[in-house]
């Protein structure tokens, strides 16, 4: 076992720490702010090659695993959750699946961009009926000749409105079940592809989220991703990648809230000293301290079963549920320590902790990270 990181991905860590400071953290707080996506952010991340870290070289990435991967999205979301998330989304449910499940031609087409971050991607599985029970997608896909036609919406959607491609998971055979819901993959300027409200979000406001609507919108059969009934096979899979993603997120949200209270005690003086020299202070970065190592470690496990080629749903499962818990309650004694300072805007803590809450609601709520978790158990327990 070997906890040391690799010459490869310690150079991946340092690009991805500077750009993020140079690039990332100067507008994080305005973007926030305002409730900005910033397009030209997300380029950079492609020119760099960000996009394209876990995918083969013939394929216009980098070849660097889904473990390196993790280590850029947490550098990035230490200055920025919205902006780690925004790469964690497009590589991991806009492109991945994309990758895994397409045809040459859909990989030339599609992947090859996404790779390169020329298209930014989406993912459009949950509706307004079909959350955590995402099996009860009614969107459906009726084919007609060499198209399938495209009814209903889809809600939450990262990158809605902006995404030039969007994976969209619709019902092609209800009598089926879950077994009936194929992948289908949609350009940005299909007709009938429709942009509805878009959100207001308490934290992670510079990531674009927007309801789709499809209305008699027609895609060519040769869109289809992967084969009829396939589709949640591919979702659940997809998140598989995304909940890893999402974890290392979350780790970058609970380190920067760490290392923010361990600057600030050092500084702030009461009773005559820096409140670092309190114990109940102290003891809390203490705390602070071991959960971000144990979630960082559970991340970087998941992620490297998944380099390995080995199924890595439970792994995720944990890694996501754990660091998004732990980036709650870190950001959360963030502000603590901060104390006033810390509920006011002039101090990047509250937007930790804004940002960390929507981790343990994505991508499949931490409730049913639990069911998967507890699911894979009792599986392992009949073989
Ligand atoms: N990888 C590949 N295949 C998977 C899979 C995975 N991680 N998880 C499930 N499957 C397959 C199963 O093998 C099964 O295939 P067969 O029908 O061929 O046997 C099929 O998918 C159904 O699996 P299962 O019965 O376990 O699914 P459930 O309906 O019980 O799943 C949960 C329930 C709650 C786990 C699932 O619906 C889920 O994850 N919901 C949350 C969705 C979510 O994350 N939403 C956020 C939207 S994206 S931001």
């Amino acid at each position: 076992m070997d906890f040391q990181l690799t010459e490869e991905q310690e150079m991946a860590r340092q690009l991805a720490s500077e750009f993020a400071d140079k690039e990332v953290k100067p507008t994080a707080a305005e973007r926030d702010e305002k409730a900005e996506f910033d397009r030209g952010i997300f380029a950079k991340m492609g020119e760099l090659g960000f996009t394209g870290i876990p995918f083969p070289e013939t394929w216009g990435g980098l070849d660097g695993g889904y473990l390196t991967l993790a280590i850029c999205i947490e550098e990035i979301a230490k200055r920025c959750a919205a902006t780690g998330g925004c790469l964690q989304t497009h590589v991991n449910l806009g492109t991945t699946p994309i990758y895994l499940y397409g045809t040459e031609e859909q990989k030339e087409k599609y992947a090859r961009p996404l790779i390169a971050g020329e298209y930014l991607g989406a993912f459009a599985l949950t509706e307004p009926g079909a959350g955590s029970d995402a099996g009860s997608a009614a969107t459906v896909a009726v084919k007609d000749g060499d198209s399938y036609i495209l009814n209903g919406s889809k809600q939450f959607i990262t990158h809605g409105g902006e995404a030039d491609v969007y994976i969209v998971i619709a019902m092609t055979d209800k009598s089926q079940g879950v077994r009936g819901l194929t992948a289908f993959i949609v350009e940005k300027d299909t007709p009938g592809l429709e942009y509805g409200k878009k959100e207001n979000l308490m934290g992670l406001r510079s990531s674009p989220t927007r309801e789709i609507i499809f209305n008699d919108c027609q895609i060519p059969a040769s869109n289809l991703l992967g084969a009829e009934g396939q589709g949640f096979r591919i979702a659940m899979h997809g998140l598989d990648f995304g909940r890893v993603g999402v974890a290392a997120q979350s780790l970058g949200i609970a380190q920067a809230a760490l290392d923010n209270a361990l600057q600030y005690s050092s500084e702030r003086e009461q009773f005559g000293k820096p409140i670092n020299k309190f114990q109940a202070v102290a003891f809390k970065m203490a705390d602070m301290a071991m959960q971000v190592e144990a979630a960082r470690m559970l991340t970087w496990k998941a992620a490297w079963l998944c380099d390995q080629g080995q199924r890595f749903s439970k792994e995720a499962a944990m890694a996501k549920c754990f660091a998004s818990d732990i980036a709650m309650q870190v950001a959360t004694e963030a502000v603590q320590i901060f104390g006033g300072y810390g509920f006011t805007k002039e101090y990047p803590v509250e937007r930790f902790m804004r940002d960390a809450k929507v981790q343990q609601i994505y991508e499949g709520t931490n409730e049913v990270q639990r069911m998967v978790i507890s699911g894979a158990l009792i599986a392992g327990l009949k073989k």
